[in-house]
């Protein structure tokens, strides 16, 4: 039977006590991906990859142009970045610069990702970017989420969340049905807020209530590192900034 929430919803709150994992979710499967890191390069500003078989017989290709241009009002050097998927050679799309924080993307540093998040036995991608800021910032990762479709094309997402240093997972199947949980991790009201997301028919769904989160925790920073997790009061769920998927295609 399905009970409408109190406006005052306590979220559930986390603490390191509650086991060896820093996190609850920990204790669940994680995905376990294969990082793609074998990017061919044809001069400094052209990369590309081709992965066999990824569409069944068909393999994928993925490719980053960048190209450099001049600022109009300061004259300083812009750096533009177009990334395009194909299904062999065939073009499926391309992400250009309105969602490519351009000068942020270093194939080098940011590994694209293979799994099958949602668990229907095709192989989906993410590729994570991270900002190079300092402090904090340094948590900010932009993660593009491609979930291939029956007929071998992508429905493409892009979402902001923070990771920590050397993490790049943040995938769980927490209730074990194989369609592994996104789960992400933000900082509002001077507390970590993690909330649950899933694949389903083409979109991407808040899942939270049927976990009870979003969870929250209160927290110690040291540089971008998180040094103690501490136990929060509670936490109006409505006043939390939302997670927000873009549909990409
Ligand atoms: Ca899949
Ligand atoms: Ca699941």
């Amino acid at each position: 039977m399905h009970q409408k929430k109190a406006n005052k919803q306590p979220a559930t709150i986390v603490t390191a006590a509650d086991s060896n994992a820093a996190f609850p979710f920990e204790l669940s499967n994680r995905i376990n991906t294969n990082k793609i890191t074998s990017w061919q390069t044809n001069g400094e500003l052209k990369y590309s990859m081709r992965i066999p078989n990824f569409f069944g017989i068909e393999d994928l290709k993925v490719a980053i142009v960048q190209n450099i241009t001049t600022d109009e009002d300061y004259g300083l050097p812009v750096r533009n970045t177009n990334l395009s998927f194909y299904n062999a050679d065939s073009l499926l799309f391309t992400f250009d610069e309105e969602f490519l924080h351009d000068e942020k993307i270093s194939v080098l540093q940011d590994p694209m990702q293979m799994a099958d998040i949602n668990g229907d036995g095709l192989l989906d991608i993410k590729l994570i970017f991270r900002h190079w800021g300092s402090g904090r910032l340094n948590l900010f990762t932009r993660v593009y989420y491609l979930f291939q479709t029956p007929d071998h094309t992508f429905d493409a997402f892009y979402v902001q969340y923070l990771m920590l240093n050397g993490s790049n997972d943040a995938e769980y199947d927490i209730d074990c049905d194989g369609n592994f949980e996104i789960v992400t991790m933000s900082y509002d009201l001077d507390c970590l807020i993690f909330r649950t997301f899933n694949y389903l028919d083409g979109k991407i769904v808040n899942v939270d209530e049927k976990f009870d989160y979003p969870l929250v925790s209160g927290i110690d920073f040291n540089g971008s590192e998180i040094q103690n997790i501490k136990p929060v009061q509670e936490v109006d769920v409505k006043e939390l900034k939302p997670v927000e998927f873009i549909k990409m295609n």
